[in-house]
């Protein structure tokens, strides 16, 4: 068969919406892959014929199940959880557990695709899944989330497996959530193994895992200016989300030499032109995972800064700017207005944060854009050296774990600018990351033939 039988990227995404009715996350990050990968594929017929990205793009399997669970006022209340396992090729399943009311099956199918790009870009022997529930853990006590964990796991335990599926943190999910999960699993299997990443230290977690992702994000950011002989030294940089991805980044970047003048959470952005600390970052990492506070009252705790309530921060000033909360925050005209006021670099710490028109616009513009597939790899990354670690019963020192969390963050810098090469100098890393993550799955795929 002729290579130009095959179907186009118009056609192709006609039948992935057919199939995913109104899973409109899922429909565009196979779209923003699939218009990268189609370009790369033109002339090469067996990727074509084997319908390699037709069947990545088709989830292994999803399970979806019933949560119930009793809140400190003796109600029964009801929840649905899922597991999105969507590529085995390269290793076992791996990716996060997100708890929020958003989740939703087109949610966790976009970043189990997603998952399963990055995940290979790591150069680890990981596969890509997530998982999560629509349960809102704001306001619940300790208990009503230990009770929830606890119920979520109690179904989950029989699709997961040190070798099978390894989930992890993400929204919603992070110490205190895996170690309710963690003690259920122990406790139902009676098995103490690498069930999930992301544990506390005492009971088998690794260092550096949790500032691993935003840690990571700034690398990238870092590798990127490199290319432009500059560096994070002095430059204003722009943050969105107060989470565990968020203060991370905003405590590399101030390491490193930025102004980070911004965090924000779904109520609005608080604007500090003086610039963060590490104290001013320590008090949002107090404010957030012990009292679970809103990023709001960081303006009463540090005058001169101010809150923009329902506002997302792509409007201040910056140089560079670190979407880290969530998918599509950053929209199209958020994109016109950062390259309007002088911004040369953005580096995704969330999964899928910039919608397709952003991406575009990003693209078009030719600054220096990571995605979240290549830019937080690294909170992944450190997972599955929390695999290693548990496989052979020991852990390894900072200094080791810190070293390799950079050379890894260069290794997926290097694999884009391999791919990503568009003429005149300039890096795709768009274009990088989909075609490195994607050649390594498919190539797997091709050596088993059609399963
Ligand atoms: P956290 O739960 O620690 O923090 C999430 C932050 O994002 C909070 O500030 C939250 O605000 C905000 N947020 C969540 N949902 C929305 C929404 N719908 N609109 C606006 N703001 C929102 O999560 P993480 O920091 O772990 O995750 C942030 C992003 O990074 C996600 O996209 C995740 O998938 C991605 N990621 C996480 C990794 C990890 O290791 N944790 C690894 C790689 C990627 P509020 O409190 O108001 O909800
Ligand atoms: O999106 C992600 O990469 C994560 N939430 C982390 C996954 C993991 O398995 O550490």
């Amino acid at each position: 068969m002729a290579v130009t039988d095959h179907v186009d990227l118009p056609t192709f995404m006609e039948g992935v919406k057919k199939r995913n009715p109104g899973q409109t996350e899922f429909i565009q990050a196979v779209q923003e892959v699939a218009e990268d990968i189609f370009d790369f594929l033109a002339d090469k017929e067996r990727y074509h014929r084997e319908q390699i990205l037709r069947r990545i793009a088709e989830p292994d399997r999803v399970v979806s199940f019933r949560v119930c669970w009793e809140d400190d006022n003796n109600n029964v209340r009801v929840q649905r959880g899922w597991r999105v396992q969507n590529n085995n090729a390269i290793g076992p399943y791996k990716g996060g557990i997100r708890f929020h009311p958003s989740v939703n099956e087109s949610v966790l199918k976009f970043l189990a695709f997603e998952q399963t790009f990055k995940n290979a870009l790591t150069g680890l022997p990981m596969g890509g899944g997530k998982g999560g529930s629509n349960f809102n853990p704001k306001g619940k006590s300790d208990h009503e989330v230990m009770r929830f964990c606890q119920s979520f796991m109690t179904e989950l335990y029989r699709h997961v497996g040190a070798d099978v599926d390894v989930p992890a943190g993400d929204i919603g999910v992070g110490g205190r959530e895996i170690g309710y999960m963690f003690g259920q699993y122990k406790r139902i299997t009676n098995q103490f193994t690498g069930v999930l990443t992301g544990k506390g230290l005492e009971y088998g977690g690794s260092l550096i895992r949790t500032e691993a992702t935003g840690y990571g994000a700034v690398y990238f950011l870092a590798n990127m200016l490199k290319t432009r002989d500059q560096d994070l030294v002095g430059k204003t940089a722009v943050i969105s989300g107060s989470g565990n991805v968020a203060t991370h980044a905003a405590e590399k970047a101030t390491m490193l030499g930025a102004k980070v003048v911004t965090l924000s959470d779904s109520s609005g952005f608080i604007h500090d032109p003086e610039g963060m600390t590490q104290e001013k970052i320590n008090w949002v990492k107090t404010l957030k995972n012990v009292r679970r506070g809103r990023i709001s009252e960081y303006v009463d705790q540090f005058p001169g800064s101010s809150f923009h309530a329902g506002k997302t921060p792509w409007g201040v000033p910056c140089d560079v700017a670190l979407p880290c909360a969530t998918q599509n925050e950053l929209l199209g005209e958020d994109a016109r207005e950062l390259i309007k006021n002088g911004c040369i670099a953005v580096s995704e710490g969330a999964n899928m944060p910039t919608d397709l028109d952003g991406v575009h616009v990003f693209k078009a513009a030719k600054i220096l854009f990571a995605p979240g597939k290549a830019a937080n790899a690294g909170g992944v990354a450190v997972s599955g050296l929390e695999m290693s670690q548990n496989s052979a019963r020991i852990s390894w020192k900072e200094e080791q774990l810190q070293q390799l969390l950079v050379d890894i963050m260069d290794g997926i810098h290097a694999r884009c600018v391999e791919y990503g090469q568009v003429g005149g100098g300039h890096c795709d890393y768009v274009r990088g990351a989909n075609i490195a993550g994607f050649k390594k799955v498919a190539d797997a795929m091709l050596a088993y033939g059609v399963v």
